[in-house]
């Protein structure tokens, strides 16, 4: 895992739970803690901390990666007897209760003839990507490649050969990173696969079989393992196994899986979906993971303690879908990519190709215009680190190499000036990154104030770069106004307390006066149905002395700039005077503020205090 530079910032500790992906914070004991506790000591050893720490440095410098979901869904593109479904399209089968049999008869429409493994590869590469990751075998349980354990598969289509021995081989050729992503847990051909455990228990598949009947060894044992084994033996080297769903494996089951992945594949990166685990409190030789997978399409901003991934959708869908053209625009795309790079994440995004191996060309033109993007000004995406300053700013995000500080502006400000607030090391110059160009600026006390005046603004991106010569980046913690006085409270720069409900920030204030409160928030849930929890909650805000009892309403909405499906709210909550100069203290009371997707919690993105005039 990489480390924060300057010693002067918080390292934030995080309680994260993976699969289902529920993260919260606590930095009050500073300790990770968990909810499900398992016997790490009896997993298998993954070699050392440096081997972890090599084997993951690719994938965490890559940053951007290719998602491709195909299978026997591809060919429905989510209409069933005239109707569409009204969820994910590749979970046609069981949403839309499609009988075994007749499911099975979508293998004579695989057909493929438009399937060219190289042309996919060039796709990734023109987007800027720079890992792909195929469904191998989705929930569906139909293998994309030449399978001896099960005759479900791509040999016995029209198509008839080894898609995953193909694309393998055009990644190699093309010097890309080849990922497959395997359903461990869920599949709805085999009459044994189940979910849960106990009263979870749960057969997904109870059209076709016997809810009662089902011994989840026997699945096991006579699919998911051999057939694990099969791809990690016969394409060579894969660079990292995408499980998915695991929550209701127990510990065993899950250290077979780690222990045959690990000994067909030593140095292989492990996706947290292979179950619901507790993130390991060291990086050492008993992880079973190596990487948090988030909830799809969603990332709480949070810099979490291990590398992570978002794996996001270019339309509503992950399997190809006729009727969805919704997609995902270039802008969008590029954001949840720079975001992500600026916490530390990679971004993985998927594309739904159809029964005949097209790619449809909507979510094609927009990978190239951000792979357009990239070429130009990809050193600030590529091998960087994350953002050393607690806080974001309202014109962008950061990402950082040593020496260099990349501001990815994506928010042009009205007044022509990015100003980098609470950077204390002296710096050397600051440039445009794609032409060089040397730009003016002041550095006074903890302001860098840098002029636009002239700057040819990238409608996607413009980089700016600032250069120190220091070997350490100095940083004032203290969070602090901004130039024109607003006061930003991030809430990955909130001290929280989970018991209490109880979020603290404190700030200086220079400029005394009377101050307008505003709550942005995200909305949060299914991609479908998002929902909004600020009117569920009821609290306070103590601030200089004052107690504002807190009634969110949605006041302003706009859409989230990196998060597609989910609008970022606001809401007026009143305004306060501070009499003075001087620090003070804010605490939001009653707000559980744990962003993450599934989470019956407040969504929290930020505190803003913005001057009244
Ligand atoms: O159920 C799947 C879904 O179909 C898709 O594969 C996504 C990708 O992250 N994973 C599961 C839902 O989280």
């Amino acid at each position: 895992m990489r480390k924060i530079k300057n010693n002067l910032i918080l390292h934030f500790c995080l309680i994260v739970l993976v699969s289902s992906c529920s993260i919260t914070r606590n930095k009050k004991t500073n300790e990770n803690t968990s909810s499900v506790e398992i016997n790490l000591k009896n997993a298998i050893p993954v070699n050392s901390k440096e081997a972890y720490l090599k084997r993951m440095q690719w994938w965490q410098d890559a940053k951007y990666g290719m998602f491709i979901h195909w299978g026997l869904y591809s060919s429905l593109g989510g209409e069933y007897k005239g109707e569409m479904t009204p969820r994910i399209a590749e979970w046609i089968q069981n949403t839309m209760k499609i009988p075994l049999v007749e499911y099975k008869r979508l293998m004579k429409d695989f057909t493929a003839e438009k399937f060219n493994a190289d042309e996919w590869v060039s796709i990734a590469k023109a987007a800027g990507m720079k890992y792909i990751v195929l469904t191998s075998k989705h929930h569906e349980g139909f293998a994309l490649f030449d399978s001896k354990v099960s005759d479900y598969n791509v040999m016995n289509t029209p198509y008839g050969k080894d898609v995953v021995k193909e694309l393998k081989e055009a990644c190699a050729k093309q010097g890309m990173r080849f990922g497959l992503y395997y359903s461990h847990l869920m599949d709805w051909e085999h009459p044994h696969a189940y979910t849960g455990e106990g009263k979870m228990k749960r057969r997904i598949n109870t059209l076709d079989f016997n809810a009662d009947e089902m011994d989840r060894s026997i699945y096991l044992k006579e699919k998911s393992f051999p057939q694990l084994r099969e791809i990690l033996t016969n394409y060579g080297k894969i660079d990292l196994i995408w499980y998915d769903m695991g929550a209701g494996l127990n510990v065993d089951e899950i250290e077979e899986f780690v222990d045959i992945t690990r000994e067909l594949q030593p140095e292989i990166i492990i996706s947290s979906r292979i179950g619901l685990l507790p993130v390991p409190k060291t990086i050492d030789n008993n992880m079973l993971f190596d990487y948090i997978t988030t909830s799809d399409n969603y990332f709480t901003g949070d810099d979490l303690s291990m590398p992570w991934e978002m794996p996001g959708t270019t339309n509503s869908s992950w399997g190809y879908r006729k009727d969805d053209h919704e997609w995902r625009g270039a802008k969008l795309i590029l954001s949840s990519l720079i975001a992500s790079a600026s916490r530390n994440g990679n971004y993985l995004l998927n594309v739904g190709p159809m029964a005949n191996g097209e790619i449809p060309s909507e979510p094609i033109k927009n990978l190239k215009i951000v792979g357009n993007w990239l070429h130009k000004n990809g050193e600030a995406i590529y091998d960087t680190k994350g953002s050393s300053f607690p806080w974001n700013y309202n014109w962008g995000y950061i990402t950082e190499k040593p020496q260099n500080i990349y501001l990815h502006i994506l928010n042009w400000p009205n007044t022509n000036t990015i100003e980098l607030n609470g950077l204390l090391t002296n710096i050397d110059h600051v440039s445009l990154l794609e032409k060089g160009t040397k730009l003016k600026h002041v550095q006074k006390g903890r302001f860098l104030t840098i002029d636009l005046t002239g700057v040819n603004k990238d409608d996607l991106a413009t980089v700016l770069v600032v250069h120190y010569k220091d070997s350490l980046l100095q940083i004032d913690p203290t969070i602090s106004q901004s130039l024109n006085n607003t006061i930003r409270l991030d809430r990955v720069s909130s001290i929280y307390n989970k018991e209490e409900a109880l979020s603290t920030w404190k700030f200086k204030v220079e400029t005394p006066g009377n101050y307008k409160i505003q709550v942005i928030s995200n909305e949060k849930g299914k991609h479908e149905n998002p929902e909004w929890r600020g009117s569920q909650q009821i609290g306070h805000i103590e601030v200089a002395g004052k107690t504002i009892p807190l009634e969110l309403k949605r006041d302003e909405e706009k859409v989230n700039p990196t998060l597609f499906f989910y609008k970022e709210i606001r809401s007026n909550v009143g305004e306060i005077k501070f009499p003075k100069k001087g620090v003070y203290e804010l605490k939001l009371n009653g707000f559980e503020i744990n962003a993450e997707k599934h989470t019956k919690e407040f969504g929290l993105n930020r505190i803003e205090l913005i001057p009244v005039k």
